[in-house]
């Protein structure tokens, strides 16, 4: 996957209108879109498939998928269906579940990340202990694109060092959550960025200076 500037903006708005007036106000900028619960839930599955035909952009379903095998596929299957070129699962659900995702997303020609730890305090406690083992498992079955967290850059870095210079990852916690995209990027080949671009009163000036400063 490649990403346009290296930011993915995370489009977590509950309303087609307010997602349309960040998007006209971004995509000059940007190519790939996560989606997730939010919006989806808000407006329908079909939000994925509109986006991407008004935008022309990618779409990752953010969608933590975290289930038995047998579900996970049906849940990869019809979110892939529904547009979007990639999806985001769970690694901590273990080998088989994870297959069952990547077999799935690959018969469809898209692509499956794979979340290893996450950016937020709570995850220290369950997370962690395990998460270079996620990436391990993930190494072994032959997953390229990878989550890990911008808020914890030891942990960031600690991850690529497991899944490699060829890995692709994405890394959300920059801005609100405190992460930096020009940090982040040393270790990751995109940030994730939600809230300090579509809460902030010019998405698009914050997004140019967001820019600016990885370039800076
Ligand atoms: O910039 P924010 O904090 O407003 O948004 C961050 C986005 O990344 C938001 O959509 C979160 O659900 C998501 N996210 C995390 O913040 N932390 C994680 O560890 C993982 C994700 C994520 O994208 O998971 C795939």
């Amino acid at each position: 996957m490649k990403v346009k500037n290296q930011i993915i903006l995370a489009l977590d708005v509950e309303e087609k209108d307010e997602a349309y007036s960040i998007l006209d106000q971004t995509t000059e900028y940007l190519d790939t879109i996560k989606i997730g619960y939010p919006l989806t839930l808000a407006e329908g599955p079909s939000i994925i498939q509109s986006i991407k035909e008004d935008y022309d952009v990618n779409i990752i379903a953010d969608f933590k998928v975290a289930d038995i095998d047998a579900t996970n596929e049906k849940i990869v299957k019809t979110t892939l269906n529904w547009g979007a070129d990639a999806i985001i699962i769970h690694g901590f659900v273990g080998e088989d579940s994870v297959l069952a995702c990547k077999n799935m997303a690959e018969s469809l020609n898209k692509e499956i990340f794979l979340l290893t730890e996450m950016s937020h305090p709570g995850a220290d406690k369950f997370l962690k202990p395990v998460s270079l083992d996620i990436a391990q498992m993930g190494v072994e079955l032959g997953i390229t694109n990878y989550v890990a967290p911008a808020t914890k850059l030891d942990r960031l870095e600690k991850i690529r060092n497991v899944v490699g210079d060829d890995a692709f990852i994405i890394s959300p916690g920059v801005g609100v959550q405190g992460g930096t995209a020009k940090d982040t990027l040393q270790y990751a080949d995109a940030a994730i960025i939600g809230r300090s671009i579509y809460n902030s009163e010019s998405p698009k000036e914050t997004l140019e200076n967001v820019i600016n400063s990885i370039k800076g």
